[in-house]
This record gives C-alpha cells, structure tokens and sequence, in this order.
C-alpha cells in the first residue's frame, strides 16, 4: 500500500494572499457591562483589528487622551461634522452629550480588510445595522446578575451616588434592547468572554461573502501552482 502522502504547508509568504473585507464588531452593553475592557483587550491582542474612535460632546476625564479614547469637541464642531456627512451615526446619549463615528476611518479600515471594533450604544447598533447590514456583527453583553451590575458601578469609584443611579436607570433601557443583537455573552468572566467574541469575530471573517478575493484565490487553484 501506497504511503499517504503528506504535502508540507506552503510558506506563509508565497501564499496568494485571500483578499477580504473587514468585519464592523459593535459590542454593547449596561454601563458596567465591560464592552470598554474587552473592546480595548482585543485590539491590544489582534493585529488585524481597530478601535473606532468616536466624537464626543462630554468633558474629557482625566486619563483620557484626546484622539485615543476620544475626540473632544464642542456641540458647534460636532454638529458640522453631522452636516458635512463626517459622521456614519451619531446619538444623544444619557439625554445630555452627542456621541457619534467618524466615518472615514471606518471605510479605510473595512477596505483595507481589517475590522473595525465599536464601543457604542444600542442606538449607534441600530444606525449601523440599518446602514451597514452585511457589515456590521452585532454582540451585547449582558452581566450575569442585576446586583452584580449594581456592584460593578459602586466599585468604579469614580462616580457620584447621582451618577450611578443615572447609570442603573440606563442599564436598564440598554438591555430593554438585548434582541437588536445578533449574539448575547453574559459576561461572567472576562477572559471567557474575550475568548467568546474572539471566536465570533474568527467565525465571521471566513464568511464567503467577505472574502471578496475568494474567485481570484480560486481561479490560481489548479496544477503547477
Ligand atoms: N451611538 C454611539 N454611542 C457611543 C459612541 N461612543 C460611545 N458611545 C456610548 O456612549 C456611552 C457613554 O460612554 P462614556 O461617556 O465613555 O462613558 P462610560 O463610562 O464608558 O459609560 P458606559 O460604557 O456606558 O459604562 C456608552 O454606552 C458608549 O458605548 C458613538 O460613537 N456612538
Ligand atoms: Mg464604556
């Protein structure tokens, strides 16, 4: 009997290289429901991913840097912006501050085949899955308990009592809208639940319709190559 026969990996260089388009990851939650942590952990990890950057109306924090966290503009500014069409969504958020992405980046990032991560709220979910259907992979995370929630935003220390109970009553509404997501991580721990969105994110870049290079990749399968 014939050995089989084992065909060693082609060198990762001489690969024709499988072109594809971004994916646009929103992650969602309650304040406290560490969309931020694990946005910030999975950029840090994965080369092929960005971090959206939004414009923001609210005061910097301090920590924050200007054009990493966010970008701090005034309402006037904000508003040209909307009006120059520079924003791909925008939403008042906790009735005060405007939120809002910038679009260009994101177009840049999708054509060039890197995904884009999106820490925005259930309303810039509902703005980019109107306007980028077949783009946009949409996760809410939800914590495992409401008092475990509760918790969490005492333990920010940051925030006055005003402000937490402000935060409970958004909690609350975000999670009214838990079915405009396509996939739910209650999010006990973090590290299963970076390894959850990481595989949906792995998942979704082999989708046949992001792989816009796959006729080409095809079409060079064939003897003598
Ligand atoms: N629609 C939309 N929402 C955004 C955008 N950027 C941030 N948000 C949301 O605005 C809310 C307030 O964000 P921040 O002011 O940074 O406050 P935070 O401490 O991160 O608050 P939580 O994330 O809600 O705990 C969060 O729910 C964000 O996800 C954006 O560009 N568009
Ligand atoms: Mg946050």
């Amino acid at each position: 009997m014939m050995p089989a026969r084992t065909v060693p990996p082609a060198a990762a260089d001489t690969l024709p290289a499988l072109k594809r388009r971004g994916v646009m990851l929103v992650l969602a939650s309650p304040p406290g429901g560490g969309k931020t942590t694990i946005t910030r952990e999975i950029a840090k990890r994965d080369p092929e991913t960005v971090i959206s950057v939004s414009a923001t109306t609210r005061q910097q924090r301090p920590g924050e840097v200007e054009g990493q966290h966010y970008y701090f503009v005034s309402k006037e500014k904000f508003e040209l912006m909307i009006k120059s069409g520079d924003m791909l969504e925008h939403a008042l958020v906790y009735n005060s501050q405007f939120y809002g992405t910038p679009r260009k980046p994101v177009e840049k990032a999708l054509s060039e085949g890197r995904d884009v991560l999106f820490d925005i709220d259930w309303q810039g979910n509902r703005t980019l899955s109107e306007m980028a259907r077949d783009d946009v992979v949409s996760v809410f995370l939800l914590p495992p308990t409401w008092d475990e929630l509760a918790h969490r935003l005492h333990n920010r220390a940051r925030d006055s009592e005003e402000e937490i109970i402000r935060r409970l009553g958004k909690a609350r509404d975000e999670i009214a809208h838990y079915r405009e997501f396509q996939y739910i991580i209650v999010n006990n721990d973090l590290e299963e639940s970076i390894a959850k969105v990481q595989a949906i994110l792995e998942a979704e870049r082999q989708k046949r319709n992001r792989l816009v290079g796959i006729q080409a990749f095809v079409d060079t399968l064939k003897p003598g190559n």
